[in-house]
């Protein structure tokens, strides 16, 4: 009877609130279900089969629907606004930016189980909410936690493989190594030698995927700790959940600390599909490599200055403001002048524009928020408070630069440097710890509902010319 009547107070809600587009945006997280499963794994095999007809239904009925015209400027200008995949756990809108599964990032903080309550969001209730659409509550995400900590143990090898290279290697090259040497424990492959029907390569790469997010914080603090430290490993601690035990890794336990290492993971993890480390693992992914094989390849991509790499740029360029000028208290004119310097030298600003964003990053924005609430008076952050004043209204003058907006990468580098992780070449490996919360369920889908092999057309420079002269 209650549900009957929640049911019918939605309907009159959403009814209302379809008279008023304002509104319709902020209640659409209330048609996502809580879910009511046990444990993660049920909760999707029962969801799987609805989901393949769904898939079924549309190309069986709708296949030839047109999505858009294919233009030379989108074959020539790397495929923007082209549609061309689908991606079931976040949407990337141009004017709002990110929905994790419908629930924009102030839905998730006050909807997703935190720490404690009031609390930013658990990555482990990002995950559960990405593979399943569902909102997890308290219970589930503790019982998840406590499934990736028993699932975390890394293998020697893995270290002793990130031991062959040296210390100086960048930790992106260090990260892949690694991830590269858990990829000898992949279920899917050892299932797959061994026949396993296409109706259930899912039930491997959902073991591979949550093994490799379990073990990728490991990883990800043995090279921090081998590279900027006394290279001693701490131990996992059976009291912290994902992304408190991650920084509890790296050597930090200020609380404020493990509130943010929370909120990074869940902010970066997923970012819709198009975007090069996603689009890579499904790419990669697509003609059945495993999950490890997938997320190496997607770091590869996520290594890339102008992606992932930017949020170690950003604190690069911050810092050589501060040289150029002995401090971070600059007027505006002394900063408005580097810029330009910086664009004059043939370089980009680092942590703005976007490849589908035309406002500012809502990643950006919450990072700004917990900045203000925890260290207003900070220099640094007083700085990239003015960087995001300044800079726009040059990189608009420029008159080709689409989004003069910052990113996610604009802030997080001095929440970082403010709690004592100052080595800005290790940022793009946390950022790469957190893209595989939103990458794994990805690649769960794919194979739970036959996604075939990867392969579009290509034509060479002369045919399109042919193709234009026509
Ligand atoms: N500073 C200077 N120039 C820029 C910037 C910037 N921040 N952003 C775009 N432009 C230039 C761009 O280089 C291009 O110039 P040209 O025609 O001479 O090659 C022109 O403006 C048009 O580019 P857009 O269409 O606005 O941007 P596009 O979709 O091609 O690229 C980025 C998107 C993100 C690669 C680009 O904005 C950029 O290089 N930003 C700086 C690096 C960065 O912050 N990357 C992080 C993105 C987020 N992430 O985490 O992955
Ligand atoms: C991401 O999070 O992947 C970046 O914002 C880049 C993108 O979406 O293209």
């Amino acid at each position: 009877m209650a549900f009957f009547r929640s049911v019918s107070a939605l309907s009159r809600l959403r009814s209302r609130v379809g008279q008023q587009p304002s509104l319709a945006n902020s209640v659409r997280w209330l048609q996502i279900q809580t879910s009511t499963a046990t444990d993660l794994c049920s909760e999707l095999k029962e969801l799987i089969p609805e989901y393949q007809e769904r898939v079924k239904k549309l190309r069986k009925e709708h296949a030839n629907v047109e999505l858009g015209k294919i233009t030379v400027d989108m074959v020539l200008g790397g495929m923007r606004g082209m549609t061309a995949l689908v991606w079931l756990g976040s949407a990337v809108d141009p004017d709002e930016g990110i929905r994790f599964r419908g629930m924009t990032i102030p839905d998730c903080q006050k909807k997703l189980p935190g720490a404690f309550p009031g609390g930013e969001p658990l990555p482990e209730g990002i995950l559960w909410l990405l593979l399943t659409g569902k909102i997890p509550n308290k219970e589930q995400v503790d019982s998840l936690s406590q499934e990736l900590r028993s699932r975390a143990k890394i293998p020697d090898y893995a270290f002793k493989a990130i031991d062959a290279l040296p210390v100086s290697a960048h930790p992106m090259t260090q990260f892949t190594t690694g991830v590269m040497a858990l990829q000898v424990e992949s279920e899917f492959q050892k299932a797959y030698e061994g026949g396993i029907p296409k109706a259930r390569y899912w039930e491997p790469t959902y073991e591979d995927t949550l093994n490799l997010i379990a073990r990728l914080p490991g990883i990800a603090a043995y090279i921090y700790r081998r590279k900027y430290k006394d290279g001693k490993i701490i131990p996992l601690d059976d009291s912290l959940d994902y992304g408190a035990n991650y920084a509890h890794m790296l050597g930090f336990d200020n609380p404020e600390m493990l509130e943010f290492m929370r909120l990074y993971i869940s902010i970066h993890s997923d970012h819709e599909g198009g975007n090069v480390s996603s689009h890579t693992a499904h790419l990669v992914a697509s003609p059945l490599s495993d999950p490890y094989l997938a997320f190496a390849a997607a770091l590869n991509g996520l290594a890339g200055p102008l992606h992932g790499l930017a949020n170690q740029e950003v604190l690069r360029w911050i810092r050589s403001i501060v040289a150029e000028f002995g401090t971070p208290n600059i007027s505006t004119e002394q900063l408005s002048e580097y810029i330009h310097k910086t664009l004059n030298n043939g370089q980009v600003i680092p942590g703005y524009g976007h490849g589908v964003l035309r406002k500012t990053d809502p990643r950006y924005t919450c990072q700004r928020e917990f900045a203000l609430k925890h260290l207003p008076n900070d220099p640094y952050f007083q700085l990239v408070s003015k960087i995001k004043e300044v800079v726009p209204p040059i990189l608009t003058k420029l008159g080709k630069v689409k989004n003069p907006w910052p990113n996610v990468d604009a802030h997080s580098g001095v929440l970082l440097n403010y709690y004592g992780l100052t080595e800005e070449n290790y940022y793009t490996v946390l950022f790469g710890v957190s893209r595989a919360v939103g990458v794994g369920p990805q690649l769960i889908w794919d194979r739970a509902l036959g996604m075939p092999l990867e392969r579009p057309k290509s034509v060479t420079l002369e045919k399109l010319e042919q193709l234009c002269a026509k």
